[in-house]
Order: structure tokens, then C-alpha cells, then sequence
């Protein structure tokens, strides 16, 4: 009886045997750190904006007034097999792949341009308010991400926004997202102008995981390399494509514990 009792008040206050170590915050993202599997070539005039895997091909969106394209890429070679420029000044930013669709973004152009996924050409254009960053498929819908702390959920056929998100790690906003990628472990995000990606829960903002990758591209290859931008998915691995804007290389890599 007395056993019974005590066993009771365990269930009820779920709170014998547990330690008095104290318990880290639910929402502290852990540290990780990238393991480089492997190093490819990288277009060093690419000011990479987009990048995403479909299948082996690797689609890629470029940046600057005159720059800006969408290109598909033999991920191995650096090879460009297809590529359509955007005409000047339009401002490319990142990129999706939506069925047989790729919806890529602008800068400030303030459109999203539909493209056929398989010839690159545009469908169609579609406004939208404030900046374009970064894009990602999450499913059923388009995550867009515009410099500030915002996740925006859009309508993959009509672009239109139907939900929000505020992204936070430990609690204080996280600002300048930019490129994405969406995987069901959660939505990756570069941090503009760091050397630094987090894992995002899409359904919360809550930053579970803080990515350094700092020192990527070594000290002496780095004349004229922009910033670290562009991760892409290997689907059915562990493994992303990451790489940065005029980069010389693009990196196959993983995430595993920062010790
Ligand atoms: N954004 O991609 C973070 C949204 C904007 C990047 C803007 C970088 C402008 C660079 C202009 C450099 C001219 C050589
Ligand atoms: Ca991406």
C-alpha cells in the first residue's frame, strides 16, 4: 500500500529520481560544426543567392545588378549545363524548386519570378512587398525568409503569404536570414555577413541548432570571395552542399557535435 502511495505521487509530480542538475533551457540550440566530406569547384564570378539540389542537378540563382541568372550545374564539375540571365537591374536572390516549377526571388524588384523547372525560362511574375532573401519548399508551402527575423509561409501556386514566423535563439531575435534550405529536420539559414548557419523550427522560430562554420574556405583563397551563402540538401543523406558568394569552392559537408 504504502509503495503504491509513493508510486502515485512519482506519477502525479514526475518528480522522483529526477536529478537537481540544472536543466538546459528547451530552446538553447546546440552546437555544431561541419565535417567536410568532400572539396568541388565552384564558379568564383557565381555571387550565389540560391542553391538547391534537384536530383544531381544542382540549381543555382546569382546575385548583382547585371549578374543575376539562375543556372543548372553539374555539381562535380562546376559545369554549367543551362543558364538564363536576369535582365539588369533585376537583383537575384535565392531559389526553390516547387514541382515542376522554380520560383526564384529579387532583392528590392519586389517580384518572384515563376520558372519551368527543366528549361529554366520564365513562367510568370508575381509582386510581393519588402525584400527577397532567401527561399525554401518545406512541403506544402514556400518558406521565405526577407533580412529580418521573419520566416514568411507562402502558397507554392500563388505565392501568396499565409503564415509567419519570428525566429529566436535562446529567446533574442535572429536578423539577416538569408539563404535556406528546407529539410524535415528543420529549415537551414544562412546568417548574413557570419560565418555561421542555424537549424530553425518552422513551427515554433525556436533555433535548435547553431552551425559554425567559420574558417570553410581557407584564409588564402579567400581574395574576392563574398560572404558564406548557399546550402543545399543532399536528399536521403546527412549531407548539404555549402558554399558562398564568389567562392572558389563549394564543400560537401555534414554537421556533427562541436566538442
Ligand atoms: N542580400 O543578398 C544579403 C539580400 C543582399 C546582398 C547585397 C550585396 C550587395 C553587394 C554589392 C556589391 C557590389 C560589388
Ligand atoms: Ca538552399
Amino acid at each position: 500500500m504504502k509503495v503504491l502511495l509513493v508510486l502515485t505521487a512519482c506519477v502525479l509530480v514526475a518528480s522522483c529520481g529526477t536529478s537537481t542538475a540544472p536543466q538546459a533551457a528547451p530552446n538553447t540550440p546546440v552546437k555544431l560544426r561541419a565535417e567536410v566530406l568532400a572539396v568541388l569547384p565552384h564558379d568564383s564570378t557565381a555571387f550565389t543567392q540560391g542553391l538547391e539540389l534537384d536530383g544531381d542537378r544542382l540549381i543555382e540563382g546569382t546575385g548583382l545588378e547585371g549578374g543575376s541568372s539562375v543556372r543548372e550545374v553539374d555539381p562535380r564539375t562546376a559545369e554549367v549545363a543551362r543558364k538564363v540571365d536576369l535582365p539588369p537591374p533585376m537583383f537575384g536572390e535565392g531559389l526553390t524548386v516547387a514541382g515542376s516549377k522554380i520560383w526564384q526571388l529579387t532583392w528590392k524588384d519586389g517580384v518572384a519570378i515563376q520558372r519551368d523547372k527543366q528549361t529554366l525560362a520564365e513562367v510568370r511574375r508575381v509582386p510581393y512587398s519588402g525584400e527577397g532573401w532567401g527561399l525554401c519548399m518545406d512541403g506544402q508551402r514556400l518558406v521565405m525568409s526577407d533580412g529580418s527575423d521573419k520566416l514568411a509561409f507562402r502558397d507554392p501556386e500563388s505565392f501568396a503569404q499565409v503564415g509567419e514566423v519570428r525566429v529566436r535563439s535562446a529567446g533574442q531575435p535572429v536578423t539577416r536570414l538569408n539563404e535556406l534550405e528546407c529539410t524535415p529536420g528543420g529549415v537551414y539559414a544562412n546568417v548574413w555577413q557570419t560565418e555561421t548557419i542555424v537549424r530553425i523550427d518552422p513551427a515554433s522560430g525556436d533555433v535548435t541548432a547553431t552551425i559554425d562554420l567559420a574558417g570553410l574556405l581557407p584564409r588564402d583563397e579567400r581574395a574576392g570571395a563574398d560572404v558564406l551563402n548557399g546550402i543545399a540538401a543532399v536528399r536521403g543523406t546527412d549531407e548539404f552542399l555549402v558554399t558562398g558568394k564568389l567562392w572558389p569552392k563549394m564543400f560537401r559537408v555534414k554537421f556533427v557535435t562541436a566538442s
